[in-house]
This record gives structure tokens, sequence and C-alpha cells, in this order.
């Protein structure tokens, strides 16, 4: 696209992707082109400097959003092990804003355990967990997400498993922040996400999205239909009574779920650390003076 006097045209938020990945390689209509766009928004509005950013990611379709999509250093890892890589990171360097962005089936599945006690040490990260409810990637298997009675390719006489309610779990278990919106909420998103970025402790916020490509395969439902049904069916937590249905997510529960300040893992280490150097000095004094 140019402008008028023949000028390219640049999206203003395009200076935050890295050259060359646009279009981007996910399947038209899919909720990981609609989260980037809420996590361009939300660095913008904040006036974050991406060099002070680190974002890592597990292996999925969603794991795709900031890398290599986003410019600024970008850890992609093995599946269900970025929450491990990414305290590391902010271990090392804790002056560093630290993203996971994960599909449901990196993060709830093989990364569940991680997932639980990073939000139970209150480790300070943010972690956006894009639940399409299947593993997309690897052709729509099904995964602790998937709604109750739905069709998979492991699912194939519909799904006898509840779903996780894992905003619920990861609220209860002491992460500092959790809130829970789908692709639809884009403002709730971009809000959402400057939480994740601005704040201490562990801070989760749960994407619900589309996969037009294998999510209820034999569905025949277009990407907007369920854009409809997610403004239709969203009600807020305190409306929601998840223990009446049996998994099936005909509502929506959506909102933020804890919104706490309670102290971080990497300020509880400090004091300990600061403990032991002030231990440590009284002793080598009293040994100096011996
Ligand atoms: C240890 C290991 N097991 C399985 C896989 C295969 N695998 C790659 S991506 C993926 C599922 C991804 O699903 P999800 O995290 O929900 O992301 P989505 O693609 O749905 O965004 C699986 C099972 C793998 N790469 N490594
Ligand atoms: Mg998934």
């Amino acid at each position: 696209m140019v402008d008028a006097e023949g000028r390219p045209l640049e999206h203003p938020l395009a200076r935050y992707l890295r050259p060359g990945t646009m279009p981007s390689s996910f399947c038209p209509g899919c909720g990981c082109g609609m989260v980037l766009n809420a996590l361009l928004r939300a660095v913008d509005q904040l006036e974050l400097d991406p060099r002070d950013m680190v974002m890592v990611t597990g292996i999925g379709c969603s794991s795709w959003i900031p890398s290599p999509m986003f410019k600024c250093d970008t850890l992609h890892t093995t599946h269900g092990r970025a929450v491990a890589f990414a305290t590391g990171v902010k271990l090392m360097m804790p002056q560093k804003k630290v993203l996971i962005v994960a599909g449901d089936g990196d993060l709830a599945g093989i990364g569940g355990n991680h997932l639980v006690h990073a939000a139970h040490r209150n480790i300070d990260l943010g972690v956006i967990m894009v639940n399409n409810g299947i593993y997309g990637m690897t052709g729509g298997q099904c995964s602790p997400t998937t709604p109750a009675d739905m069709f998979s390719t492991t699912t194939p006489y519909g799904n006898i498993d509840p779903p996780i309610a894992v905003s619920e779990l990861l609220a209860s278990a002491g992460a500092n922040f959790v809130a829970r919106w789908t692709t639809y909420h884009v403002r709730q998103l971009a809000r959402s996400i400057g939480e994740l970025l601005s704040g201490e402790g562990f801070r989760f916020l749960e994407i619900i999205s589309q996969c037009p490509t294998h999510f209820g395969k034999d569905a025949k439902v277009s990407p907007s239909d369920v854009l409809e049904r997610y403004r239709d069916q969203s009600i807020p937590f305190s409306k929601a009574k998840r223990d009446d249905d049996e998994g099936q997510e005909s509502k929506i529960p959506v909102g933020t779920l804890a919104d706490r300040r309670r102290t971080g893992y990497l300020k509880r280490l400090e004091g300990v650390e600061e403990r032991l150097r002030e231990e440590w000095a009284r002793e080598s004094k009293l040994g100096a003076r011996k």
C-alpha cells in the first residue's frame, strides 16, 4: 500500500516486528494474529523499549507470536519448558521484562507442573496462554483444555474429560495477577497484557482463541461465528457457576480473577541473600577479633 504521494505506507506498530515476518505463518482467521496485535498495542501504550524485554516460547502455533515476529530478544524453547527457561532468564537478568507466550498444550499439558509451581512461587514472569482448546500445530489433538464432548483427532467419539480451569488453578496456587479473556475482547487483552508487562510476581493471562483449521474440524464454523459466540457467551467470573456445567463451556467466564500485591520470588530471594551477607559479615568480624 502507498500513500497519496506514492510513499509506502507502514503500519504504526510494524516497527516492533522483525523484518520479513509479515505476512505471518498463521492460518487465515487464526486468533494468534489478534493476540499479536494486542501484544504490540500493549507494548506501544506502555512505551516500553523492546531492548528491555525477553520473550520466551515453547512449541506450537501460538509460540510463533513473539518468536520470530517480535523485535526483541526471543527464546524459542522446547515443548513445555518455556517457564523453566524464562525462570533462568529472569534470575540472571532481573532487570528484564520476561514474557512467555505459548499454547494450552504447551503450558497446561506438557508444562503443567512448571506452570502451577511458578504461580505457587510467584516467580516474576508474565505469561500469555493462548487457549485454542487443542494441540493446534500438530493437527488438532485433545489438550487439557478441550471442552467436554468435543471431537478431536484423539477423541473421535467425543472428549470424556472436562477441561482444566487453568486460570482458577493458578489464582488459587498464588499468582499475583490472573485474567481470562477471548480474542473478541481486544481492548481488555491489551490492558491485561499491560499488567503482565508491568507488575511483580507471577502474572497470567488466558486468552480463549479460535483455531479455524483444526478445532472442531467438521463443525464448519467460520472465525467470525466463533467471535460472535465469544461475544454472546462471555460472562463475568462473578456470575459464572462452573460447577453447574459438565465442562462444555456453554458460558465463557472472563475478567480479572486475581489482582494481588504479594511479594514476588525475586524480592524474597534477595531478602535471603541480604540476610546471609549480613551474617557472613558478622562472622568474619568475629573471626578477625579472635
Ligand atoms: C516433547 C515433545 N512432545 C511433543 C511435541 C510435538 N508437539 C509440538 S507442538 C505440540 C502441540 C502444541 O499445542 P499448543 O501448545 O496448544 O499450541 P498451539 O499449536 O495449539 O498454539 C506438540 C504436541 C514436541 N515438539 N515435543
Ligand atoms: Mg493449543
